[in-house]
């Protein structure tokens, strides 16, 4: 008995399909500049909203009924198996994890230890028979009351350790399940106070902790990439990995930025007050993009409500630049998204994941027309072609006296050109 029996595996029926479970753009072996639109998008199913939330928010507890709820191994192994069934009904290639999402908490480090190894074997077992990859493993370091202050930055340093522990464990389950990316989410790393807040020690600490996770990874020779998502707050009133450029300033402070890349989220790049294609363009100049979480927020509220997204333009405008950054190498799609709390049936937790496959699908499409005609970057080109002249190229190499003489010399008298912001833009309603 499977909680989304009489549901079917969804399937490709094309634009024209009225269906709710039907896919209109995601066709997995669609080819888009010469890869099977699977291996672009690669989708991941987040574990934590899609089976472990319970629909609370702060003025309400649970409003679903899920058979798998409970908190012994029991229940963790019925929801796995209820995962499995979601995973195959969609096709999605991936899925991500929390050990708390999957193995109950125990009253030890010692009985957390052996929970998550044993759920990790009962996962193992089920991604052979299913096929199914495991996209990136997390620990959650915010939810149980020890993290309430941090916990690479925690002011008492025996939770400094126990995260520290907790992290080794997490990165051999992920190694062991063949994760491709290990994630570090600062969730309470960061203060609600400066009135008690050490910043220097704290930055210290996270410093240090990190460089311990890089070091373990070529240790036990984990291949995939260590991931840090950037977040600006919630729940810290303040969050240290703020934005993307704030993280790359932390990776250089302490020699990492040619070991750690960012999850980039949707919801977390508008919380920061950017887009989340200015996220994802500025990760990949510094070359640090890895991975993103797919999700949106909604514009009035002010808070990570990580819905399903639904905006095929904002999709569409991401997958550009996940295309112009070369695509995907261990990173992928992960929905970090969750259901609203008044969709309480499974026939909700299908179609919000594919109303989500599909917007991304539609975006990534739109985003290799764009690419493949090369209107956008050849209007990109051209605006800054004056870099590529040869006195272009001496310039930068130039000191300041140096320049001036020449603008004086050449009696320099710069003409003003036409940015063409709404030219381009119509260029990109054509093609979403
Ligand atoms: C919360 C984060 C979290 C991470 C994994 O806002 O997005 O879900 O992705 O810890
Ligand atoms: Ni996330
Ligand atoms: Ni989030």
């Amino acid at each position: 008995m499977s909680y989304f029996d009489g549901i079917a595996p969804v399937t490709f029926a094309g634009t024209d399909s009225t269906s709710d479970l039907a896919f209109r753009h995601y066709n997995p072996d669609e080819m888009l500049m010469g890869k099977r639109m699977e291996d672009h998008l690669r989708f991941a199913c987040a574990w934590w909203h899609s089976f472990a939330w319970p629909g609370g928010d702060p003025f309400g507890g649970q409003t679903f009924d899920r058979p798998w709820f409970g908190d012994d191994m029991a229940a963790a192994k019925l929801k796995a198996d209820n995962a499995f069934d979601l995973f195959a009904i969609l096709g999605l290639p991936y899925f991500c994890w929390h050990d708390a999402d999957i193995r109950p908490e125990g009253d030890s480090f010692a009985e957390n230890t052996r929970n998550l190894a044993e759920m990790v074997d009962y996962i193992g077992q089920k991604m052979e028979t299913s096929g199914m990859k495991c996209l990136w493993g997390t620990a959650n370091l915010f939810t149980h009351r020890r993290f309430m202050s941090g916990a690479a930055t925690n002011p008492d340093p025996d939770v400094f350790a126990w995260s520290a522990a907790t992290v080794k464990t997490c990165m051999d389950a992920t190694m062991n399940l063949g994760g491709e990316n290990y994630v570090l989410w600062g969730g309470r790393e960061g203060y609600e106070t400066l009135l008690n807040t050490d910043l220097s020690r704290e930055a210290q600490q996270a410093g240090a902790f990190l460089n311990k996770v890089v070091e373990y990874k070529y240790k036990i020779g984990f291949k995939g990439a260590i991931l840090i998502e950037p977040k600006p707050q919630e729940p810290s009133k303040h969050q240290y990995d703020y934005d993307v450029a704030t993280v790359y300033g932390f990776l250089k402070r302490f020699g990492l930025e040619n070991e750690v890349q960012v999850n980039i989220e949707q919801g977390h790049a508008i919380l920061a007050g950017h887009s989340f294609e200015h996220e994802l363009a500025m990760a990949a100049s510094l070359g640090i993009f890895g991975s993103i979480d797919m999700n949106r927020n909604d514009y009035q509220s002010g808070w990570d409500t990580d819905q399903f997204p639904d905006n095929p333009r904002e999709a569409a405008l991401a997958y550009y630049e996940v295309l112009r950054a070369g695509g995907f190498t261990t990173g992928g799609t992960n929905f970090d998204a969750k259901i609203r709390r008044q969709s309480l049936d499974p026939l909700d937790l299908v179609a919000a994941h594919v109303g989500g496959m599909d917007v991304c699908a539609r975006g990534l499409k739109a985003a290799a027309a764009m690419l493949g005609d090369g209107v956008l970057e050849q209007a990109r080109a051209a605006r800054y072609a004056g870099w590529d002249t040869s006195d272009g190229h001496a310039l930068l190499g130039q000191s300041l006296d140096e320049i001036h003489d020449l603008v004086v010399a050449a009696d320099l008298r710069p003409e003003p050109r036409s940015g063409r912001q709404e030219i381009l833009e119509n260029v990109v309603s054509r093609y979403v």
